[in-house]
């Protein structure tokens, strides 16, 4: 029997930008819970819900300090209940964000470990004596970088040791090699809301567990900066899957469903290895090679808009569907967008024009509605939410990586001007800020993500009296509509698109991507123009056999032309 989750429809939610229910600016888990009608009324099957446990908000709680409690502004454990039960009142279910890569350096533990070189539990984080140099001059164990840029170590001074931290400096790694940091794991992080009747996780970071334990440089692969990218020596490393045979067992005892987040994992035969059935390990995961394209190949902001392909996002297409070819026992996913990214739209779509902005917006929710795995859609995303407008001052980021970055090159380029507004540009279109606007629910001051005279923690989009909720409910011709519509296409015919193998028939096509998903009885033809000029197409010879028109996002279909940004998807029965 297939399970419930692979021909499901996910719907993440970033809890501080979703719904403010007590106008302190910040969303939280009542601000859900009014809204699990709309949720349940876009067709989807469960949601995912990003950390909402206690935390000092270094990493919007990606920085957790204590598993079993709540950041109190999002409410109290019994809110998580009254979140369970809602969602399970509706047929809903529900995951929740495990993250135990690290902790937050205020999390019991890591002030345990840091108290002393023989605390208790000094061996559940990565300690490391310094280096000196000849001169004296003490430095890091090793060049790694953090993923939000400098050393990854952070020097405690009271202890007289380097502690690793692959994220922000208040994000200390835990120890994986110590069997008892793990069990406490599973218990506080896992078993703890499993037995609360939560449904699944999605799980953080689930490929840096194991670390290479010799801690050795990592090649220079980045010679104009100090330290460098270590992704080879902390990803998918040599124990990584004995702890998820292990993390594997725990969700097996409550049937839980687990998505891994596993960045930096290219081969087809490394993936297999963490959702492969018979492994027992993980439900699926997400692959980073679609939302990853475009960006800078040492740093993720040194890049340029546009800076893509469509034979190169087709290529990363097909490496993610090749999970559901048939051949093999494992799964995958389909998103375009999360909380870690910029909004689709504004990446792959247009904004030209409000006309151009709702066909891309449709169109882009075609292409991922149409492929296998199980598919996510991020708050926002099924309004064509876009990024935040480029005339914003930098000071409206928030995000950790995005002011790293910004200092980075601020101090590297000894506060150039020109230098600071190529980087400004750089997150107007990359940074992980876009998606963590507010919701725009509807036309009123603060769009109805909070009250109007709140201070919403970030500043709600200029364009919310336009792009919001209610407006669109209002529109059977706008992107709300039509993902909802797009969603019942989808589970009316599971096996075509949830399951169906992909098929690029003109993989080297620069601006109309066409491909074809099979299944034993149905075929769909799906046809996207990616350009912002009418396209020839020969749709007539594809479609030979009796057809239907499941979806487009125009009037017209003349099967020999697309409009720009035009996409249909077709049906035929074989
Ligand atoms: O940052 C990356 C590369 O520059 C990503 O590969 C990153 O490792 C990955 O997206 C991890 O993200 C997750 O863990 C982070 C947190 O900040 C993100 O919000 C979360 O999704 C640390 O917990
Ligand atoms: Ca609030």
């Amino acid at each position: 029997m297939t399970p419930w989750w692979k021909n499901a429809t996910i719907y993440q939610i970033y809890p501080a930008s979703y719904k403010d229910s007590n106008d302190d600016g910040i969303g939280d888990l009542p601000g859900i819970i009014s809204k699990l009608d709309y949720i349940k009324s876009l067709g989807v099957n469960a949601i995912w819900v990003c950390p909402m446990y206690d935390s000092p908000q270094h990493d919007m709680g990606y920085d957790v300090s204590n598993y079993e409690d709540l950041y109190a502004p999002y409410g109290t454990v019994a809110d998580v209940e009254a979140l369970i039960a809602g969602c399970h009142a509706r047929g809903l279910r529900i995951l929740l964000d495990l993250v135990i890569n690290h902790t937050s350096s205020e999390h019991a533990w890591f002030k345990e470990s840091r108290a002393s070189k023989t605390a208790a539990k000094r061996d559940w984080y990565i300690w490391r004596p310094a280096r000196y140099d000849a001169d004296g001059t003490r430095r890091p164990p090793n060049n790694w970088r953090s993923f939000f840029g400098g050393s990854a170590w952070e020097w405690d001074a009271a202890s007289e040791e380097y502690y690793l931290h692959l994220f922000a400096v208040q994000q200390p790694d835990l120890n994986w090699e110590n069997g008892d940091t793990r069990k406490a794991l599973y218990e506080s992080a896992m078993e703890f809301w499993l037995r609360k009747g939560i449904d699944g996780f999605r799980v953080d970071t689930v490929n840096m567990y194991s670390k290479e334990q010799s801690f050795r440089d990592a090649d220079i692969l980045d010679p104009v900066n100090e330290w460098q990218p270590a992704a080879s020596l902390v990803c998918n490393g040599p124990r990584i899957h004995e702890f998820m045979r292990e993390m594997g067992a725990i969700l097996g005892k409550y049937d839980a469903v687990a998505v891994g987040e596993l960045p930096n994992t290219p081969e087809i035969a490394d993936v297999l290895g963490y959702v492969s059935e018979k492994e027992k390990k993980l439900s699926m995961v997400f692959q980073f090679d679609i939302v990853d394209i475009g960006f800078g190949p040492d740093l993720r902001f040194n890049t340029a808009p546009r800076n893509w392909t469509l034979p190169d996002l087709r290529r990363r297409v097909r490496c993610t569907q090749r999970l559901m070819d048939g051949t093999t026992d494992g799964w995958s996913t389909a998103f375009l967008e999360n909380h870690d990214q910029a909004r689709s739209v504004s990446r792959w779509g247009s904004e030209a024009s409000p006309e151009l902005w709702a066909r891309s917006a449709k169109m882009l929710a075609m292409l991922v509605a149409s492929l296998s795995g199980t598919l996510y859609v991020y708050q926002g995303q099924e309004i064509g939410m876009v990024n935040a407008p480029a005339d914003w001052d930098v000071s409206e980021y928030k995000d950790v990586d995005s002011i790293n970055y910004y200092s980075f090159v601020r101090e590297k380029s000894g506060n150039d001007p020109v230098a600071l507004d190529a980087a400004k540009r750089s997150l107007d279109h990359l940074a992980r800020d876009h998606s963590r606007l507010p919701m725009q629910w509807d036309g009123s001051p603060n769009a109805g993500f909070a009250g109007e005279t709140a201070k919403p923690w970030m500043r709600v989009h200029d364009n919310y009296p336009t792009l919001n909720v209610e407006r669109q409910t209002l529109d059977q011709t706008s992107v709300l509509s039509f993902w909802r519509d797009l969603l019942r296409v989808r589970r009316e015919n599971p096996r075509v698109f949830a399951e169906g193998v992909f098929v690029d028939s003109d993989p080297l096509n620069e601006s109309v991507f066409v491909f074809e998903k099979r299944s034993e009885t149905q075929k769909l033809f799906v046809a996207l123009n990616f350009m912002d000029e009418v396209q020839a197409v020969d749709l007539k010879e594809k479609l030979d056999q009796p057809f239907q028109t499941l979806l487009g996002n125009c009037d017209e279909e003349p099967l020999d032309a697309l409009l720009p940004y035009e996409g249909r998807i077709y049906l035929v029965e074989v």
